[in-house]
């Protein structure tokens, strides 16, 4: 037990006594020696405790009387009560259960202006943690404390188990994530491991043989000699970025002038390090070591590690879910709408609005024979889906804007979706997102070395 947590503890028990309790008694209570107890109170006395009594008289704290009241700014307290609130809802019941004790010890102390304030504050936590975790977090959290070794069921990206022995030093808490950062016995290096792929842990009883500390210090150099576009991003890089970006980097390939826009996008929300492989349309598109990577000779790709998406759609959707930390990946239960309108958009939307530009008027049997039906159709069901929201799927922007969005965006513009005020309204809501904004930009710049015949730039 810490200096600290001892003393506080004395306090409550001398306010739990209404006449004067013995020396003996409180050091028994607290476990620690008589000796120990008189320097104790005399630390206490020192910063504002007003304790009667001294050794052989028993000690009484006077009533109402306290340590100086705890003074924070209105600025301090909110952070304060955000923070315990957050704990409260997004950790496991251990956390929860102290965070709110903490809040109740603040406000006790706290005077009575401030306490209104705090019980008053306007900033609430909403939900967030949904990924289902199978493994009790305190478990997890002692381990770290007792640096224990750790016996966990691991599945890995590609589905793969693993049996592994960790040595746990770290916890990082994302908005749908939790990672846990250790040593990894199997690997002989660190590794940052997501909590909900755990599929059972046990502790191994003995302790790890190196400090925590140390193990941390170490594994946070390994982040330094990262590569430099990491580092260009460090800010928002991560325990778990790190374990995806080891030998994983994003390679995007894209040509500027193309749909590959929507993925430059994703991209720039993600917030993670990728490099550009910017091909001409043609044969370098067509070439066999592109096509290795995209059959079609099509652009958009990616390579991440070693696995390889193409189409627009399918990149947005996996790099959602590869990095769930950037929350583009909805709840749950907006999950339906979610998958939905994004193959409605890469499937339907996309074949009516070509067939029509492309002068192809399809004759009613063929709008049944035809997975994307009329064209009017598809524009209603699209406008309704659009119609009051924000967003297209639940109440946050999510990979599906990006995606649904673009096709909006640039149908408007380049003629091949009619504008209406639905698709205006919505397509108003996404278009300045900064990210938007900086893959524009890169587009406006290509187009200008385009016309100026230089190179497009690769980053
Ligand atoms: N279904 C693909 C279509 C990709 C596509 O058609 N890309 C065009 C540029 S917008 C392309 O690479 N064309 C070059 C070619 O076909 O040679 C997707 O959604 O990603």
């Amino acid at each position: 037990m810490s200096r600290t947590t001892r003393l506080l503890d004395l306090m409550q028990i001398l306010r739990r006594h209404r006449r004067p309790v013995s020396g003996t008694v409180l050091a028994r209570e607290l476990d620690v020696s008589l000796r120990t107890l008189y320097r104790d109170i005399a630390s206490l006395r020192a910063i504002g405790a007003e304790i009667d009594g001294e050794p052989g008289m028993g000690y009484l704290l006077r009533p109402g009387l306290m340590l100086p009241p705890l003074m924070f700014s209105e600025e301090e307290l909110e952070a304060l009560t955000l923070g315990l609130r957050w704990v409260g809802r997004r950790a496991d019941d251990g956390l929860s259960r102290a965070a709110g004790d903490a809040l109740a010890k603040v406000a006790a102390v706290l005077p009575a202006e401030l306490r209104h304030r705090m019980a008053d504050s306007a900033l609430w936590v909403g939900a967030g943690w949904e990924t289902p975790q199978v493994f009790d977090l305190e478990l997890l959290r002692r381990a770290i404390r007792h640096e224990r070794r750790l016996l966990i069921d691991y599945r890995d990206q590609k589905g793969e188990r693993t049996r592994r022995e960790i040595w746990p030093f770290a916890i990082a808490f994302f908005e749908s994530t939790r990672v846990v950062v250790a040593w990894c016995e199997l690997r002989h290096a660190y590794r940052s491991f997501r909590a909900d792929r755990i599929a059972a842990i046990r502790s191994l009883g003995e302790r790890y043989p190196r400090p925590r500390a140390v193990l941390a210090k170490e594994w946070q150099a390994t982040l330094l000699t990262d590569s430099d576009s990491t580092s260009a991003y460090s800010g928002r890089a991560t325990p778990h970025d790190k374990e995806c970006n080891m030998n994983q980097q994003i390679v995007f390939y894209t040509n500027p002038l193309s749909r590959a826009g929507i993925v430059h996008w994703m991209l720039e929300e993600l917030g993670q390090p990728y490099r550009m492989e910017v091909l001409d349309f043609g044969a370098p598109m067509k070439s066999p070591e592109y096509l290795a990577i995209n059959p079609m000779g099509k652009v958009p790709a990616i390579r991440h590690g070693d696995t390889v998406v193409t189409e627009a759609a399918a990149i947005c959707a996996y790099l959602a879910e590869a990095f769930p930390e950037a929350g583009l990946l909805p709840m749950p239960e907006a999950r339906g709408d979610y998958y939905r309108w994004l193959f409605f958009a890469a499937g339907p939307m996309e074949m009516a609005l070509s067939l029509r530009h492309a002068g192809f008027t399809l004759t009613p049997e063929q709008e049944m024979q035809f997975g994307c039906g009329s064209y009017a159709a598809v524009v209603d069901s699209l406008a309704k889906a659009v119609a009051g929201r924000q967003y297209i799927a639940g109440d946050t922007f999510t990979a599906a804007d990006i995606y649904v969005g673009s096709h909006i965006g640039w149908g408007m513009q380049f003629g091949t979706l009619e504008k209406r005020p639905e698709f205006e309204a919505y397509w108003a809501g996404l278009k300045d997102r900064p990210a938007n904004r900086r893959s524009e930009a890169y587009i406006a710049e290509a187009m200008q070395a385009q016309v100026a015949g230089s190179a497009p730039p690769t980053s």
